[in-house]
């Protein structure tokens, strides 16, 4: 449809949810601190205002676009109505920008200074100001600017409410039920409260000076990198679409003092084949089914919670960090000739849950430092080193090499398609065909030799997941295997990467880490010959008492 927009005809999606949605794929963001794509019309902070017509003046995410309408984005008037709103804002936000983790990425931040507010007509509002630090996630109300970001994405997006408004007037703040710190109730640290704060209120704990410690303390520290980390931290250093990110993360780390550094890409792939063998024997034994993917920490623990009675379901495969964590301190060691207490293995993920997961007393320390993908832009900043002018180096040898399966895990649907990938060259199959079933669902039906049809749903978003579970639970679908990852869109979202972390961007990163995987020549995990090495020399046969010892974990009920 067409509408006039500052006295331009603007030609606009006829089934945009919003006016603010449709100017923005033309190309005007409207300013706004509380819309939030994927979760319902909040409208609460009011910095969206358009005039339409010449008379009303609305917020632009709750009006729909109507054929013909005359919008105005910024009249003096407008202009006036959000410096208000803004200044409002600024009167009770404690404006600890430059030890603040959203410095440069704010959005209040960047509001003030697009509209100049130097100064506040507007005496500063002490508020209560609750800091709790003692978990992966740190909350500093006094941040917070009570858009519901945070809350919407927990409640709606992940189902999970593990925070809410509290109090009312000038007492509310967003809390967890009865004040508990966030590590005592339901949530799965998956992050996306986080990714979608535009204040900082929410961040997460920085492990960087632990790395530092145990360089400085002499231990042989080995880095590993996850899949999605390459195809995010160019936004950082403008490096734009650059698919070479993965050697110049290891070049710097290397300059860091890292001895070596491998890819989390390569135990993916022998959690695919793991996996595969897992699920070929359950199909055949016709029991603990449908099997789920378990190595998304957050959707593990929504599992434990939510969910006890298909624990017997979840892969019994560790995720790809903490697979290869026990590989590195079992079998490495032994080869390298370092006791595993003086290695210091740090993952690099996009993930916040990650960190959570490496200390799950199962794991029994294996992986020692988490960082997420923010951490890692700190800890190379930091240097001074330009990432630009960096050479790419290889992954060290040999868990540095993946195929395109074990590099897909960083995005949705990666898990499932390397399982089918394994499952095609192990057991016979005519066809595979994957389709939509809605947004966050995937389904792929594999038609066996013998006429069997195996359904493998892949699922973003755990309230995505719940929804799909629910329906296996009440007969209301079939499926066999079901890949859950706890972020929209898969670990690309995670909420340990950088800022803006929306769905635009998330699919970009997505396409490029496509585009990386696609110049691999390995193509199935079956080729890759580093993990069958590691088959042949330690592990044996899949699913072998040792793979067992090593690669397999249990669940908490
Ligand atoms: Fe992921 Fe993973 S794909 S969860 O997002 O499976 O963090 O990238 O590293 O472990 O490989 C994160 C990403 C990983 C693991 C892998 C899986
Ligand atoms: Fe909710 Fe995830 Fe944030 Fe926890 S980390 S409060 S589960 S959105």
């Amino acid at each position: 449809m067409k509408i006039i927009v500052n006295g331009q005809e603007v030609e606009i999606r006829d089934d945009a949810r919003n006016v603010l949605e449709a100017l923005r794929e033309v190309g005007i963001e409207i300013p706004n601190l509380c819309y939030l794509s994927e979760a319902s019309i909040y409208g609460a902070c009011r910095m969206c205002l358009v005039e339409v017509d010449g008379k009303d003046i609305v917020t632009s995410c709750t009006l729909a676009p109507r054929e013909g309408m005359v919008i105005k984005t910024h009249t003096p008037k407008i202009y006036e109505m959000r410096k208000g709103i803004l200044q409002l804002l600024l009167a009770s936000h404690d404006g600890d920008c430059t030890t603040c983790e959203m410095n440069g990425k704010c959005k209040l931040q960047k509001y003030a200074q697009e509209f100049g507010l130097n100064t506040n007509r507007f005496e500063k509002i002490s508020k209560k100001k609750v800091v709790d630090t003692g978990s992966i996630i740190i909350r500093d109300n006094g941040k917070c600017i009570l858009c519901g970001d945070c809350v919407r994405a927990c409640d709606e997006m992940q189902s999970i409410a593990a925070i809410d408004f509290a109090y009312r007037g000038f007492e509310t703040q967003v809390l967890p039920s009865f004040e508990e710190k966030l590590e005592n109730t339901e949530c799965v640290f998956c992050g996306q409260c986080v990714a979608y704060c535009p204040t900082g209120a929410l961040a997460i704990r920085n492990d960087v000076d632990k790395i530092y410690k145990a360089l400085e303390d002499g231990k042989y520290v080995i880095g590993m990198i996850a899949p999605a980390v390459r195809a995010s931290l160019q936004e950082e250093f403008g490096l734009e679409d650059d698919i070479a990110m993965a050697g110049r993360i290891v070049s710097v780390l290397k300059m860091i003092g890292f001895q070596k550094v491998f890819d989390v890409a390569f135990s993916a792939d022998l959690v695919a084949y793991e996996e595969a063998h897992e699920f070929i024997e359950r199909l055949e034994k016709g029991e603990k089914l449908p099997q789920f993917t378990s190595c998304c920490p957050a959707w593990v623990k929504f599992a434990e919670q939510y969910y006890p009675e298909y624990l017997s379901n979840l892969s019994t495969v560790k995720s790809p960090q903490m697979a290869l964590g026990a590989i590195i301190k079992k079998y490495y060691s032994r080869e390298i000739g370092v006791n595993p207490q003086d290695i210091v293995l740090v993952s690099i993920v996009p993930c916040t849950a990650k960190k959570f997961e490496a200390e799950r007393e199962e794991f029994k320390g294996d992986v020692d430092i988490v960082l997420t993908t923010r951490e890692l832009v700190k800890l190379i900043k930091s240097t001074g080193v330009d990432l630009r002018k960096v050479e790419p180096i290889p992954f060290d040898r040999p868990y540095g090499l993946s195929s395109q399966s074990g590099l897909s895990f960083g995005k949705t649907g990666g898990v499932l398609g390397s399982v089918v990938k394994v499952i095609e060259e192990k057991v016979k199959v005519k066809d595979v065909r994957t389709t939509t079933v809605r947004e966050g669902v995937q389904l792929t039906e594999i038609e066996l030799d013998n006429g069997r049809v195996v359904k493998g749903y892949a699922v973003f978003g755990l309230g995505n997941a719940r929804k799909l579970i629910n329906d296996i639970k009440n007969g209301v679908i079939d499926a066999d295997v079901v890949e859950v990852m706890a972020c929209n869109y898969g670990c690309v979202g995670g909420g340990g990467q950088p800022y803006p972390n929306d769905v635009r961007t998330r699919l970009r990163r997505a396409k490029i880490l496509r585009d990386t995987l696609s110049i691999d020549v390995l193509v199935s995990p079956t080729e890759n010959f580093h993990m069958r090495e590691l088959y042949n020399k330690y592990l044996g046969q899949p699913l072998s008492h040792e793979c067992h010892e090593t690669l397999h974990t249990h669940y908490k009920h």
